[in-house]
């Protein structure tokens, strides 16, 4: 089985359920969101995000994934609106990708996956504390940005791309400051909402997902530059880290909601 989990055949996501049990609940994500099946909510908000570019701290591989983690002591960088009650405050932000162009995203929209998935992660401070937060239904608010290449790519992807010859490994980490994440937004502010868990073990169930329908677009070269992340340590056999991503969830039932027509 499993020392550890991952994306590979013995410890991948076919196995968590194994230590994690939580990972075949009822309200698992990823999903397949269908445009047929979803109900278009009059009644949901517009979101705001208001992020200090201070609150940025650093970046780091850690073997699954690249994070950049910002300071959450107080509400200095938060989230409001749409299907939320209050100011959720963003925590880290990390990406999902894939091995080639046609997948790497965790959602899939009406059967299309895009290259890569950028996840803003935010906690609800009525909670008291991350981990609190995690063990209640409200208590997390993910934004998912898609990305696709294209002709256009989005020069606000650059910082991040940038700095990324700089973890190459496992375990590294930079400082990264002065950073505004919402740079990062696509034009368009619609969303679909839906309740679901975290795409990686315990897989808990916390989480109101609000994926943005327009993706941002990255260029061929800064995808590359993505895959050319490793997983393994600095002074271990070199292995490419792609395919971070988990693969669909049973909808079970769940309403996707959509803040557009
Ligand atoms: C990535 O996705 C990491 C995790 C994150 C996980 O693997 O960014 O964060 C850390 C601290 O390793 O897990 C608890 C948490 O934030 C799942 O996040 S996701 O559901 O948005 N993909
Ligand atoms: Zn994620």
């Amino acid at each position: 089985a499993q020392s550890v989990w991952g994306y590979d055949k013995e410890n991948g996501p076919e196995h968590w359920h194994q230590n994690y049990p939580m990972a075949k609940g009822d309200k698992q994500s990823p999903i397949e969101i269908n445009s047929k099946d979803v109900r278009h909510d009059t009644s949901l908000s517009p979101w705001h995000a208001s992020y200090d570019p201070g609150a940025a701290k650093t970046i780091l591989n850690n073997g699954r994934t690249c994070r950049v983690v910002f300071d959450d002591t107080f509400d200095r960088s938060v989230l409001r609106g749409g299907p939320l009650t209050g100011a959720y405050r963003l925590r880290q932000l990390h990406l999902h990708w894939g091995s080639a162009d046609d997948h790497g995203s965790e959602h899939v929209i009406d059967g299309v996956k895009y290259a890569a998935e950028l996840h803003l992660v935010h906690w609800n401070p009525k909670h008291g504390n991350f981990a609190g937060a995690l063990k209640q239904p409200d208590g997390v608010a993910v934004v998912g940005v898609f990305l696709k290449v294209g002709k256009t790519p989005k020069p606000e992807m650059k910082r991040i791309l940038e700095e990324i010859d700089n973890i190459k490994t496992k375990g590294k980490e930079a400082p990264f400051q002065h950073f505004d994440p919402s740079i990062l937004f696509p034009k368009s502010r619609d969303y679909w909402t839906y309740h679901g868990s975290f795409t990686t073990p315990p897989c808990e169930e916390c989480i109101t997902w609000i994926l943005l329908r327009e993706p941002i677009e990255v260029s061929p070269d800064q995808m590359a530059r993505l895959r050319s992340l490793s997983k393994n340590g600095e002074n271990e056999p070199m292995c490419p880290l792609v395919d971070n991503w988990r693969p669909l969830q049973p909808v079970k039932g769940r309403i996707v909601r959509a803040s557009f027509k």
